[in-house]
């Protein structure tokens, strides 16, 4: 196919379904929502703009209670006190008004948007200043209240709503942008919004932009769709603004890009998942607003010319290239079935969304026109459309950020998040859609290839202890064989935290324990998240 069959490919763009700014709006209200990402970016190195976010965290979740997976159990209910009259007093005081005790307000904090996690939590705190956070913690670890900290609730691994009855802390009401340079905590599509306005981006973009909140993201570094260019958290974030579990407020809300005085106590808290502070601001690297954006969904008949066409596009396509994406033909049949999205290309293997993002039209156009040419000679890609319009470009994306919306009209969803060696990445898929056979109702691969990221998805009609048995722990030790990492970017929150020592040697998890017993030796924030109940 030529370059000229690719732009007509666009017209078939028309018959999309609706874009993906609807299923954005309320992840909490809705059943049917995702969680996934996006890219951009500019061409050459241009300046980089800073915010810094007063925040909001998210991440965390309850045991559910109904799983009996050996790692997955819920470990007994910590020795910590129950809200009394006093307490409820105390933080009347302190929150006027924001001290919420409303059984139907709790109800959509103590539930995980997958539904899968479940917490009975009867206090909902929301603070508005760090101060606030601070006198709450104070309080809490004196009393020895447990705290679940909460910003959007899109975390994956139910890390973001109560195991039992801990106190909820929502950071929503922290959602001031204290400048340009020195932004608050904020949902990251109205974040995005206020840069775009001024010519500039989030370093990263996620499916759940429209309801998680910067602080989870950070707490739980969050990967998302703009990895690949702009490299993880731990980069851009520059500085932040912590409270401890004691109410102690721990400032390195620094924008510098440089700073090598030590340890970079940050990053202790950069995927810590609420556990060791709380975050409530934060400083962070934007790169400039890309003038031309492209976007590129191809159509391959293997993962092996899949790789090929990776390996291709980024000699070809080097500085502009700001995402590379995969969804297998499985997903595409349950955006079909379940979204009733059209597939805008001819019926492959693999699907592929290539974004480009650059300073100048032209340039990039050539580029991407070359790169096209050489893969369709090639044979690599057997058909493709490509967008340069935002509406289309919106369009094209939505059919990678929906999957996991799909899924979840699917049945009860199984999902892995796993970092392997670009090669076998989808071996996995294709040993667990064998090893399991009729067992499941699907088995689906998509993810992020430009990090060697696979979210290996897998539904049953109705939530199936047996099944559950059957992937775990063969699914980690399949990934532990490879040397992969069990939780790429989704974090460990409740789900995944006994299968730590898949990816981490006992030293690295004892040491992890100490650090939390340092900062929080009652071990009231976020508990049963991230660590292991055992050793
Ligand atoms: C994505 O990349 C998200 O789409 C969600 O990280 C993945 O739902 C999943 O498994
Ligand atoms: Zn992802």
């Amino acid at each position: 196919m030529l370059w000229t069959d690719l732009m007509m490919g666009l017209n078939r763009l028309r018959g999309l379904g609706p874009p993906a700014t609807l299923w954005r709006l309320c992840l909490q209200c809705s059943p049917a929502v995702a969680m996934l990402d996006r890219v951009p970016s500019a061409l050459g190195v241009p300046p980089l703009g800073l915010v810094a976010l007063r925040l909001s965290r998210g991440i965390h979740g309850r045991g559910d209670q109904t799983n009996h997976a050996a790692g997955n159990r819920v470990p007994c209910r910590f020795p910590f006190s129950r809200v009394s009259k006093q307490d409820l007093a105390f933080f009347e005081n302190l929150l006027p008004g924001r001290t919420i005790v409303d059984p139907d307000v709790l109800m959509t904090h103590n539930v995980d948007w997958m539904k899968s996690v479940r917490g009975s939590s009867e206090l909902l705190l929301r603070p508005q200043t760090t101060e606030e956070v601070s006198k709450i913690l104070k309080y809490c670890c004196e009393r020895r209240l447990a705290v679940n900290p909460q910003g959007g609730n899109t975390g994956l691994v139910g890390g973001s709503v109560p195991v039992y009855d801990e106190i909820i802390l929502s950071t929503s009401l922290m959602n001031q942008i204290l400048s340009f340079d020195q932004v608050s905590g904020c949902v990251l599509e109205n974040l995005s919004n206020y840069l775009e306005e001024r010519d500039f981006i989030m370093p990263l973009d996620l499916g759940a932009k429209g309801s998680c909140q910067i602080g989870g993201n950070v707490a739980t570094n969050a990967g998302g769709l703009r990895l690949l260019r702009y490299g993880s958290l731990r980069g851009t974030v520059l500085g932040l603004e912590v409270v401890l579990a004691s109410g102690k407020i721990l400032n390195f809300l620094t924008a510098l890009r440089k700073d090598n005085t030590g340890y970079d106590l940050k990053q202790l808290f950069i995927g810590s998942e609420g556990t060791l502070g709380i975050i409530t601001a934060v400083s962070i690297l934007c790169p400039r607003r890309p003038r031309a954006v492209n976007v590129a969904f191809l159509g391959c008949s293997s993962y092996k010319k899949l790789l090929e066409t990776f390996q291709c596009c980024r000699g070809m396509l080097g500085e502009i290239l700001s995402a590379f994406e995969f969804l297998d033909s499985a997903c595409m049949k349950l955006l079909e079935k379940h979204l009733k999205l059209i597939n805008p290309i001819a019926e492959n293997s693999f699907y592929i969304v290539i974004e480009t993002a650059g300073s100048n039209a032209d340039h990039d156009k050539e580029k991407l026109h070359n790169f096209l040419e050489a893969v369709m000679a090639s044979f690599l890609v057997t058909d493709g459309t490509v967008a340069t319009e935002d509406a289309k470009i919106k369009a094209l994306w939505s059919i990678r950020e929906r999957v996991t919306e799909a899924l979840t009209h699917d049945g009860y969803t199984y999902k892995y998040d796993i970092s392997l060696p670009l090669e076998k990445i989808y071996q996995l898929v294709e040993d667990m859609r064998e090893y399991l056979g009729d067992k499941a109702k699907n088995v689906v691969g998509y993810g992020h290839v430009g990090d060697g990221n696979l979210h290996l998805n897998i539904t049953s009609h109705s939530k199936d202890q047996a099944l559950q048995e059957a992937i775990e722990p063969y699914v980690y030790e399949w990934t532990a064989r490879y040397r992969g990492s069990i939780s790429a970017e989704h974090g460990l929150g409740l789900k995944k935290r006994n299968y730590i020592h898949f990816s981490k040697h006992p030293e690295a998890v004892a040491l992890m324990k100490d650090i939390k017993h340092m900062l929080d030796p009652h071990r009231i924030l976020n508990p049963y998240k991230t660590l292991p109940d055992q050793g």
